[in-house]
């Protein structure tokens, strides 16, 4: 079995459920109270891609979003495989932070990272975004989209899978070049 390992950055303003998300994906559990995250927390989730014999490690960052922390933030978000950006569905303003959002991990890493946009809190059933105006905005950036519920778990194990097989394809990709030389 090979292992292979990839840094992932979350990101998005405070309460979104950044750390609502991660916890869903690595204990499978929600907390309803709000605990904000300080400066940030590290979890490790590993992913197997099927019909293989490879996991892929995500090494997730769950960076803190209340702005106290902010210049801790620029720090984390530098040296990143893939980011993963959150604003909830709920709240449109959370959507438009995400563009200074990516801005900061473009200039800690020196230009595009992959990754997605994930709208979050589906479970309220009061979305004040549009699906496409959000999908639009990703796929402006070259991110994919997704759309979560934290509470119910749904689609969290998804779109993480999907980074981790967008990682394990890449290296594929690279072995076959190099083989090629
Ligand atoms: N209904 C609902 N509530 C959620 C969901 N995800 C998170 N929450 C709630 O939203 C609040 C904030 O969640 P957190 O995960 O702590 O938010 P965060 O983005 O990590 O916030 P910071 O750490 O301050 O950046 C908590 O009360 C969570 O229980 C969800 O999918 N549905
Ligand atoms: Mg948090």
């Amino acid at each position: 079995m090979s292992i292979l390992r990839t840094k992932v950055v979350i990101v998005g303003d405070a309460t979104v459920g950044k750390t609502a998300i991660v916890n869903q994906l690595v204990h499978q559990n929600f907390i309803n109270s709000y605990q904000m995250t300080q400066a940030c927390e590290y979890k490790i989730k590993e992913v197997p891609i099927e019909d293989t014999k490879t996991v892929v490690e995500l090494h997730l960052i769950d960076v803190a979003g209340q702005k106290i922390f902010n210049s801790i933030a620029i720090d984390l978000i530098k040296d990143v495989n893939f980011c993963v950006l959150v604003y909830d569905v709920t709240q449109p303003t959370t959507l438009d932070s995400l563009q200074s959002w990516y801005e900061g991990i473009r200039d800690g890493n020196g230009g595009d990272v992959p990754g997605l946009i994930i709208g979050n809190k589906t479970d309220l059933g009061r979305s004040a975004v549009k699906s496409e105006d959000a999908q639009g905005f990703a796929e402006s950036m070259g991110l994919g989209f997704f759309e979560i519920s934290a509470n119910r778990g749904q689609e969290v194990e998804d779109a993480f899978a999907a980074i981790a097989k967008q990682h394990y394809e890449a290296y594929e990709e690279r072995v076959s070049q190099l083989k090629q030389l």
